[in-house]
């Protein structure tokens, strides 16, 4: 693999970056990147098999010898079990996660702790009311208690009922649809449990049930996001429009600056109400007083609901440590990578691990607990006061960019907003948008930062092409991370990169809620287990215009995906019937099976199905043909009957729905 090119599209990272490269006590996530090439071929196209230790076994993809694995395993084995164990282990992380809000709820309503509330009251009694538990003359206990039980049994039903947080979020269509392919679990437990043991040696061999299972499991992972995101929306209250500022140039010389990163809301939450009560003591050591700033996940948590300054994302963690002022890197867990301890040795800066489940090497380790958690957030805070006392008292090396940025677009957010232009049918307003082609469509832009491909830049050329055809965006985690630090969110941006029709649709709904400027043309949805949101202003969509996601003239996209989880919410969002877009081929190419299945057949059982491009400018016009191809068959835009795609016309595609046809029009085929 070459060198690329550019490391990174964000200059703040840029910036930084020739002084950490020029530091021998550090490497950064590029340099250790070009120090591993050339990468492992096999590895990378999924056929290295080190299930049993008679292996590891390599066989050749290109039908040369070997073509099995020692025990007889074929390409589309291999292939097919690597994939199951990534989405498990996704499904496992994101799961885990709803499972501490859970027993955090736990903890508030047995009283162990009076460190929290219950903040979202509304929305306790909406998900009471959505999952069955009665409401009238309970209280708000109660219906906690009620709510996390429900959760909790989500984790570990023994009968073959559906998962609770599947079977009352979903279309009807799509439950009945996932039902009849066997694929809806009754538990997340058992199907992370069921994918170990099947892909375990001398179980399952067969790609079908793997595949399907793998289904199954990654449909957990979308409950167990669901989870996370319902209770923790509970405990702290749903996002709301914020406005508030990120990239690096949100740290300040002169306040102790405290980064949290990882991806549990449950300490940060905590950190920002002690780090008001401890300001005094931030003063008396000669700060101007404390400056929370977020990373990756829980910096987009704390962004939506607080408006704190979101300081970068995935890939430049480490980098961050270089702006010299960090006084401590508070870290949960998930995309911690464990590099940063090399860093703080190197920097002042404190690195405080939380949570048992994620400690790294050269940590300071200050256990939370929810049941003592303002003590230890007040322990936290301290140690970096601490720090900033022994701070080498250079010129800072901060870097002069930030951007502003409107966050907290949570459904309930937009479902307020709609209801501004139509009380009763707050979604209609978006269907209608569609309709009259003001919108061509509705985009997910989700997922990480990956260094094989230039840091942030596939996000923002993606987001350009779709903007500038009136593709209104919805975006998480580290994508929204990055299109934040670029400006894209920002009524600015509307102004910048909206096309005709999405401008006007932005300023109208701006205006219907008293801002004088248009609403930014990406909707800040939070989290990467905030996908939830995006799946729910869909299934919002779908009921309000009597039809199925893979109906809609949606698309998703993980132009830069990384990360395991983001293999389980791909999956996810193809089997409710999502096309999906990834940047970053997740070691499937060795099985032409695997491949076939995940960009063809999948798209026959379930209307949704995976695109895999590289090139982000491709990826993009591939998404609008998809697009322009379901409004041709919702009849909508009758024009695009005459539109040759790929040398087919939209026409021929509907005439004759041979998969290759199909393919070649969406530029999916040879
Ligand atoms: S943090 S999973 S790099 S989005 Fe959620 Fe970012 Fe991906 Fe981690």
């Amino acid at each position: 693999m070459a060198k690329l090119a550019k490391r990174t599209a964000d200059p703040a990272v840029e910036g930084l970056l020739k002084a950490a490269e020029s530091n021998e006590k550090v490497t950064t996530v590029w340099e250790r990147y070009e120090a591993m090439q050339p990468q492992c071929r096999f590895g990378e196209v999924g056929l290295c098999c080190r299930i049993c230790m008679q292996g590891p076994c390599r066989i050749n993809m290109q039908g040369k010898e070997p073509t099995l694995g020692i025990c007889g395993a074929r390409d589309y084995t291999i292939v097919s079990r690597n994939l199951l164990r990534m989405i498990a282990a996704g499904t496992a992380a994101h799961s885990d996660h709803g499972r501490h809000i859970a027993h955090t709820m736990h903890a508030v309503v047995e009283g162990k702790t009076k460190d929290y509330t219950i903040k979202g009251v509304d929305k306790l009694h909406q998900v009471a009311k959505r999952i069955g538990i009665a409401t009238a003359g309970m209280t708000t206990m109660q219906l906690a208690k009620g709510v996390a039980d429900a959760a909790l049994e989500d984790f570990s039903r023994q009968s073959e009922e559906p998962m609770t947080w599947l079977k009352t979020t979903q279309t009807k269509r799509r439950l009945e649809m996932l039902d009849m392919f066997d694929v809806l679990p009754h538990n997340i437990d058992t199907s992370v449990t069921e994918i170990m043991h099947r892909t375990t040696m001398g179980v399952d061999a067969d790609p079908v049930p793997l595949i399907f299972s793998g289904v199954k499991c990654a449909l957990a992972d979308l409950a167990g996001e669901h989870i996370s995101t319902d209770l923790s929306d509970i405990l702290f209250g749903p996002p709301k429009m914020v406005v508030t500022q990120t990239n690096l140039g949100v740290l300040d010389a002169n306040a102790v600056n405290i980064a949290v990163h990882g991806h549990n809301p449950v300490l940060s939450e905590v950190i920002v109400d002690v780090a008001d009560e401890l300001k005094a003591e931030a003063k008396a050591a000669g700060a101007t007083g404390i400056n929370i700033v977020g990373i990756c996940c829980t910096g987009a948590e704390l962004l939506s609901r607080h408006g704190i300054p979101l300081a970068t994302n995935f890939t430049s963690q480490e980098t961050a440590f270089g702006t010299g002022v960090i006084d401590s890197m508070v870290v949960d867990y998930q995309c911690v990578i464990p590099s940063l301890g090399m860093w703080a040795q190197c920097y002042h800066t404190k690195l405080i691990s939380t949570s048992n489940l994620c400690r790294q090497p050269g940590d300071m380790h200050i256990e939370f607990r929810p049941e003592s958690a303002k003590d230890d957030a007040k322990k936290i805070v301290r140690l970096a006061i601490e720090g900033y006392k022994t701070r080498p008292k250079k010129t800072s090396e901060i870097p002069n960019v930030k951007e502003t940025i409107i966050a907290g677009f949570s459904v309930e957010q937009v479902g307020e907003m709609l209801k501004k232009i139509s009380k009763d049918a707050p979604f209609q307003v978006v269907v209608d948008a569609i309709k009259s082609g003001k919108l061509l469509g509705i985009a997910a832009t989700a997922g990480c930062n990956n260094v094989k491909l230039t840091q942030d830049q596939s996000h923002l050329t993606m987001a350009k092409e779709l903007l500038k055809n009136n593709v209104l965006i919805l975006t998480t985690g580290c994508s929204g991370g990055a299109l934040g630090k670029a400006g894209f969110i920002s009524s600015k941006a509307t102004e910048k990169y909206a096309g005709e029709g999405l401008k006007q649709f932005l300023t109208e709904l701006g205006k219907a809620v008293g801002l004088q400027t248009p609403l930014p043309p990406v909707w800040h949805m939070g989290a990467c287990v905030d996908n939830s949101r995006i799946q729910d202003f869909a299934v919002e969509l779908a009921n309000a215009w009597g039809l199925d996601i893979k109906d809609l003239p949606v698309v998703a996209t993980a132009p830069e995906d990384m990360s395991e989880k983001a293999v389980a919410i791909g999956t996810w969002l193809v089997a409710t019937g999502w096309p999906v877009h990834v940047g970053v081929i997740p070691f499937l190419e060795g099985s032409p099976l695997v491949m076939q299945i995940a960009e063809n057949t999948a798209k026959d059982v379930y209307g949704g199905f995976f695109v895999f491009e590289k090139d982000a400018e491709i990826a993009a016009h591939r998404l609008l043909n998809i697009l322009r191809y379901r409004r041709w068959r919702l009849g909508i835009s009758p024009e695009d009957s005459a539109i040759y795609w790929n040398g087919v016309t939209a026409k021929e595609v509907i005439e004759d729905e041979e998969p290759a046809v199909v393919a070649k029009a969406m530029g999916e085929a040879d």
